[in-house]
């Protein structure tokens, strides 16, 4: 009886939660194609992972690291398969660069792909099989560490799918940048744009213009319920409030990224939003004044680049050629935005400058500076990417367009047979308000609900196809003047970012934003169990 009892337990304990419904697979971004089919498979500690290199390894090790927390052992790292249990990567060339391919059986799982984004990609979506516990930063008992038996194929519908993080107006470090990467990567996002330059504060260390830190970085502590105060530190001062990033932590930051399949985008703004480099160098202004470090808008800033001068042309190629010894990206952003061109209009050698050039007006002007500096960009064998504004006065030949005020730029630079990533501020910017605002920290304004960014398309429907190939895909903006902590950036970013990756990812006719609300509940919990701040506001707003 006792041999037959347990054998019956035996027997219980092994079919326990191996019946999985449609359900059970809350999976965001949208996989292309999901085939559920009967049985799991169940995790262990003799589960063994197989890898053949070193990059497998470090890309398991983040998932292994989930186990070891929250089941509180791991599965084993080996070179060669088992006859059951172990999880292994296959190369399979046939795959698009993103693509994986999941199978799940009771016996083993095989990822495919034919590079490492894809087995990023195809353990992340084993990750968001798990139970949610996989998330918990401590031991969870009694949990069946088992995921349906399925069959996944997916790649991602565009291949910029981005994120900017507006590190000027308030100051984040390398631990919250790298936060972001791993939530990043959860959701199949794979480029972190970083807004290193602005009027507020430089928060890249520059070797050669050691100033751009000690002075540029630093303005006045304030709150930030002050943004309109027409407070700054004084000429030459250093500030209490701000920080940088080394170059060191920068490199870090951008191996940690390629182990996640995230690429840094660098952006180092010009001709405009430079005050805090005119106030650490005022010879490359027009005015050649000393000012000092903003803490606010100050709007409209008229202090910006001398496009007159060459000197500011070396200062600028001296600084990009350390930017792009730290970043391996093919794209250098340069901004590009909101230039108020009154000083160039008087400034002697900007007025020089546009006779012996031929231009007729400030427009003009800036394209010239746009193009010098592509010029500099195409010749260390990178791509120039500027905010839409970059298209008056005549686009660079090899620019790419990052379309903000609406889509109207991008679809211009499409027809122009230029490059675009869409990033309109009445989907993308989440420095906007999501929910009923009595409810919300105060923000910038506008309001753009979860719902909103789900209907996002970075294809606009008058584009032709051909126009169409030009957009790469899509971003998400967090412009940071009223972001002064970590949990209120997170607030802004999540859950709306998963909402974006879903279009950007997910094949479009998938889009059912009833599907997308179960799945995102689902989201929420893994959130809370990795402690991210997300917005609970979100959800009070559909429409
Ligand atoms: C415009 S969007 C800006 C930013 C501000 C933002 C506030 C863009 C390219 N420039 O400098 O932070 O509006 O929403």
């Amino acid at each position: 009886l006792v041999i037959v009892a347990l054998f019956l337990g035996l027997f219980a304990c092994q079919t326990k939660h191996v019946s999985f419904t449609e359900s059970d697979i809350q999976i965001i971004p949208k996989p292309a194609e999901v085939t559920l089919q009967e049985g799991g498979f169940a995790f262990s500690e003799s589960t063994q992972f197989v890898v053949s290199d070193e990059t497998q390894k470090v890309i398991s090790e983040a998932l292994l690291a989930k186990f070891q927390k929250a089941a509180g052992w791991t599965p084993s790292v080996t070179n060669s398969a088992p006859s059951k249990n172990y999880v292994q990567f296959i190369t399979a060339n046939e795959l698009a660069e993103e693509a994986y391919k999941l199978e799940v059986t009771s016996n083993h799982i095989n990822i495919s792909a034919s590079a490492n984004a894809g087995f990023i990609y195809g353990l992340e979506t084993v990750r968001q099989l798990l139970p949610v516990a996989i998330e918990s930063p401590e031991v969870v008992s009694n949990i069946d560490w088992v995921i349906p038996n399925v069959l996944i194929q997916d790649q991602p519908r565009f291949k910029w799918r981005g994120l900017m993080l507006d590190l000027s107006r308030h100051f984040f470090g390398k631990e919250y940048l790298k936060k972001t990467i791993d939530r990043l990567a959860m959701h199949k996002m794979n480029v972190l744009h970083l807004h290193l330059v602005d009027d507020q504060g430089w928060r890249i260390e520059i070797k050669k213009y050691p100033k751009l830190t000690e002075v540029g970085a630093w303005r006045v502590d304030q709150e930030h319920l002050a943004w309109n105060a027409r407070l700054a530190t004084k000429p030459g001062e250093k500030g209490t409030y701000g920080g940088f990033l080394t170059q060191e932590e920068l490199k870090e930051l951008v191996a940690y990224a390629k182990t996640k399949n995230v690429e840094i985008v660098p952006e180092i703004e010009m001709p405009a939003h430079v005050t805090s480099a005119i106030a650490s160098y005022p010879e490359y202004s027009c005015l050649e004044k000393p000012v000092g470090v903003p803490s606010g808008g100050l709007w409209p800033i008229t202090d910006i680049y001398c496009a007159g001068k060459d000197s500011t042309f070396e200062f600028l190629q001296d600084i990009l050629t350390e930017v792009m010894a730290i970043f391996p990206s093919k794209y250098i952003h340069i901004g590009g935005d909101e230039a108020t061109k009154t000083n160039w209009k008087t400034c002697p050698h900007c007025q020089k400058r546009m006779k012996t050039e031929g231009l007729h007006d400030v427009e003009a002007l800036q394209s010239y500076f746009v193009k010098r500096m592509e010029k500099f960009i195409n010749a260390h064998g990178k791509k120039l990417i500027g905010w839409d504004e970059i298209l008056e006065g005549g686009l660079a030949p090899d620019a790419t367009v990052m379309s903000w005020r609406g889509v109207k730029g991008g679809v211009e630079a499409a027809k122009q047979g230029h490059d675009v990533v869409m990033t309109p501020g009445t989907h993308c910017y989440f420095d906007h308000y999501q929910g009923p605002q009595s409810y919300e920290p105060l923000a910038w304004g506008g309001f753009t609900p979860l719902s909103k960014v789900y209907t996002f398309d970075p294809v606009v429907d008058t584009m032709t196809p051909e126009e169409a190939k030009h957009v790469l895909g899509g971003q998400a903006n967090l412009w940071a003047e009223f972001i002064p902590t970590e949990a209120q950036s997170e607030y802004m970013i999540y859950p709306r970012l998963a909402a974006l990756s879903e279009t950007v990812w997910s094949p479009k006719e998938l889009r059912n934003w009833e599907d997308f609300s179960s799945r995102i509940s689902t989201m929420f919990k893994r959130y809370k169990q990795l402690g991210i701040n997300y917005a609970k506001s979100a959800y009070l707003v559909t429409s």
